[in-house]
């Protein structure tokens, strides 16, 4: 690559929700991205294939290929990449610890920081059933806060045995815009207080389709947005700081520089 952008390399790359299988996913975005960004780690925090999508009406663009075939070459190259399955790539929970083509697989992880500060790394659905209900069950209180998550864990698996699709909270979420902003506050508060339990510093994690990094009494939250509208990625400089990258208004720069040195007959780029 002759580009007038060099890559920029970082000590850990978040990324999620890209939902890969699904018409919606930005995998030209995404992969113009990841032509630009290198990183020691990277982390894949949930949702990257849509396996609900994909089961209800195969599409898989060459697109779709080329992401999987970069991060793959990434790994190879030396990247550890570290896949966090969400609700959507939930298949890939029956294989915690297991290795495919240098990615490993994980439920969730616990990520120090080059500064020291320890952060938890989920996807979040594990929240939902909390958020739906967060009235009832803070009335209820602990206990009930603890059986719902389990329940939920066991009502997940029974759903995906009978081919039954995950509930979505963005979808859901989006559907009751007047109260979408408290199922927010809601979900981010719940993931803090889950960074808490663990005794971290943070937490990163996707789902909500809702890029933010602030604090929530004391805790780090850092939601890593999505690849299907806001096209967001979550960077560790190499002094533990935190960064968010929107890969939308850089793309077109970066697309314009390479112009010229596009190989032999020029303009033919597809839109
Ligand atoms: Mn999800």
């Amino acid at each position: 690559m002759t580009g007038a952008i060099e890559a920029k390399h970082f000590r850990t790359l978040f990324i999620s929700d890209v939902h890969l299988g699904s018409k919606a996913a930005r995998t030209d975005f995404l992969l113009d991205f990841l032509r630009y960004h290198e990183a020691d780690t990277i982390f894949l925090v949930g949702d990257i294939i849509d396996g609900w999508r994909l089961k209800r009406n195969w599409y898989w663009p060459q697109g779709c290929n080329d992401v999987v075939q970069k991060l793959l070459r990434k790994a190879r190259k030396g990247t550890r990449i570290v896949y966090i399955p969400g609700n959507h790539d939930e298949f890939l929970r029956s294989f915690p610890g297991t290795h495919f083509g240098g990615i490993e697989v994980a439920e969730r992880a616990i990520h120090e920081m080059a500064d020291g500060k320890k952060y938890l790394v989920l996807h979040g659905d594990e929240f939902d059933v909390v958020v739906r209900n967060a009235r009832l069950l803070a009335y209820l209180g602990d206990w009930a806060y603890d059986a719902a998550i389990a329940i939920n864990v066991v009502l997940a698996a029974v759903r995906r045995r009978l081919g039954m699709p995950y509930w979505s909270f963005s979808a859901w979420a989006k559907l009751q815009v007047k109260h979408a902003v408290n199922f927010i506050g809601e979900f981010q508060r719940v993931v803090a207080d889950e960074a808490r339990r663990n005794n971290v510093e943070g937490v990163i994690c996707g789902h909500i389709h809702h890029a933010v990094m602030e604090d929530i009494d004391g805790i780090h939250y850092v939601n890593t947005g999505d690849w299907v509208e806001s096209c967001t990625a979550i960077v560790e400089n190499f002094d533990g700081t935190l960064e968010m990258i929107t890969w939308g208004q850089i793309s077109a720069t970066a697309e314009i520089t390479a112009l010229p040195t596009a190989s032999g007959l020029g303009s033919m780029q597809a839109a």
